[in-house]
């Protein structure tokens, strides 16, 4: 989208969330930096879908726990060559504490903090986008939106099922599709008067004009009732005094027939859900249309490899699997094998997702597990069959997967 008829377009990524919901996945690292679909992490969603759109020049804005989220970036995100400098960036921000000695006390205070790059940037507008969800979205055809209505703001917007709206933004619009509500989190979620059941949800993802921006954040940091967040403290008070518009992502298009798909894997139950919707023969999101890359960092892993040891056969089936991945006769089912995870013989996992590195003893079975990157699985160990004993010894989420956490570095240095 650079010097074209959108002007000077900005992204900002917002990838400071803690995650909590997502623990212990988010133990060691921030969520955007959670590993998905084997080779992945969610990150890649957003960032893929700036570079597809065009917009080349990113900042990142990060806070928690985002050692790999940083290294992550800095291997995989680079432009090079010819391709680098004022116009193609991607870098990472971490909080500096310009305005006091706090960190990022909201989604809005974290861009607030950070005016002085879209001052050093001239932007014309702004691509403010969550880091944490897995979708893909040509965002220039809601940028030509935004520039149609002539939007002072544009937000995009999903239908979920009423039941599930409540821990988001929720949307009312006119007829022309400007908001006139937006609630963030309400108990009661308004439903959509053509489609009952159903709600208009913020995907937490924003284009604005820079000046509507900047006054809106500077009224805000000067706010000591706000708690400096764009669902719960800009938006419900900006469409009241501009022209917000909702975005429908049910409309936008990718090239090669994508259906729209779009997930927040906050929780563990919808991390593990997404993850099997990935298995089926024609998944929503699919991840094999070559006009539509997710792009990841690439290393230099061997590549995937199966083989049947002695009386026992490997057999595998709906399995996403990585570069580097050993099945040395174990039957997998339904499940999801990260970068270089060993699956040793005899072994039998259904409907888990093996982490980057962790190796799977002989005879083990698994069923609906997350064994986290590097964990070693003693042979003959059985998880998913006994929820007691699985208490005891792994994190039993409350939708009844069970997720052994990724082993904590050991320090050299005693630490008091
Ligand atoms: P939440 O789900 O509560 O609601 P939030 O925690 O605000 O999301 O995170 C939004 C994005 O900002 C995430 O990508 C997160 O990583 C990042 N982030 C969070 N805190 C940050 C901080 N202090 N600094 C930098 N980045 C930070 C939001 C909206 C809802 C909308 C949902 C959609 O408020 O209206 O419906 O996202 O999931
Ligand atoms: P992951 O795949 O789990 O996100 P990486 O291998 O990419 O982790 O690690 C990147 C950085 O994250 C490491 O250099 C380290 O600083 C930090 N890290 C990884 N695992 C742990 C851990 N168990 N405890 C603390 N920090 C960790």
């Amino acid at each position: 989208m650079i010097y074209g008829k959108y002007g000077r377009v900005l992204g900002i990524v917002l990838a400071g969330g803690r995650g909590q919901r997502l623990s212990p996945l988010t133990r060691h690292r921030a969520k955007p930096a959670v590993h998905f679909a084997a080779k992945y992490r969610i990150i890649d969603f957003a960032l893929s879908n700036l570079v597809n759109s065009g917009v080349f020049s990113i900042y990142v804005l990060v806070q928690f726990r985002s050692q790999s989220l940083n290294e992550h970036i800095e291997r995989g995100w680079q432009f090079g060559g010819a391709l680098r400098g004022r116009d193609f960036f991607i870098t990472v921000v971490p909080a500096q504490m310009w305005t006091g000695e706090h960190w990022y006390k909201g989604t809005a205070d974290a861009v607030f903090q950070n005016l002085h790059l879209i001052t050093i940037y001239n932007a014309d507008r702004i691509c403010i986008f969550a880091a944490d969800h897995v979708y893909k979205m040509d965002i220039e055809q809601m940028m030509q939106k935004h520039m149609e209505q002539k939007a002072d703001c544009t937000v995009a917007a999903y239908e979920v099922p009423s039941s599930e709206a409540s821990s988001f933004g929720c949307l009312e619009t006119d007829k022309l599709g400007f908001v006139t509500q937006f609630l963030e989190k309400p108990k009661n979620p308004p439903e959509i008067p053509s489609k009952p059941g159903f709600s208009f949800i913020s995907m937490g993802n924003y284009i604005f004009e820079r000046e509507v921006l900047e006054e809106a954040l500077v009224e805000d940091a000067n706010d000591p009732n706000s708690s400096h967040d764009f669902g719960k403290d800009i938006l419900p008070k900006l469409h009241k005094s501009h022209r917000v518009f909702a975005y429908d992502f049910q409309s936008n298009v990718i090239p090669g027939n994508d259906r729209p798909y779009w997930r927040d894997v906050g929780t563990i139950k919808a991390y593990w859900q997404a993850h099997m919707d990935l298995l089926k023969a024609e998944a929503d999101l699919n991840l094999f249309n070559p006009q539509w890359p997710i792009r990841t960092v690439s290393y230099a892993d061997p590549p995937g490899f199966t083989f049947s040891v002695n009386d026992c056969p490997s057999h595998i089936e709906s399995t996403l699997r990585a570069e580097g991945s050993q099945v040395l006769g174990a039957t997998i089912k339904k499940s999801i094998l990260s970068r270089n995870c060993i699956i040793k013989p005899g072994a039998v996992v259904e409907e888990c997702i093996i982490g980057r590195s962790a190796i799977v003893g002989e005879r083990c079975k698994l069923r609906r597990v997350i064994v986290d990157a590097q964990n070693v699985i003693p042979p003959d160990t059985q998880i998913g069959f006994n929820e007691a004993e699985d208490r005891a010894k792994y994190h039993v989420d409350p939708s009844g997967i069970v997720i052994v956490p990724m082993p904590a570095i050991q320090l050299r240095a005693k630490v008091s």
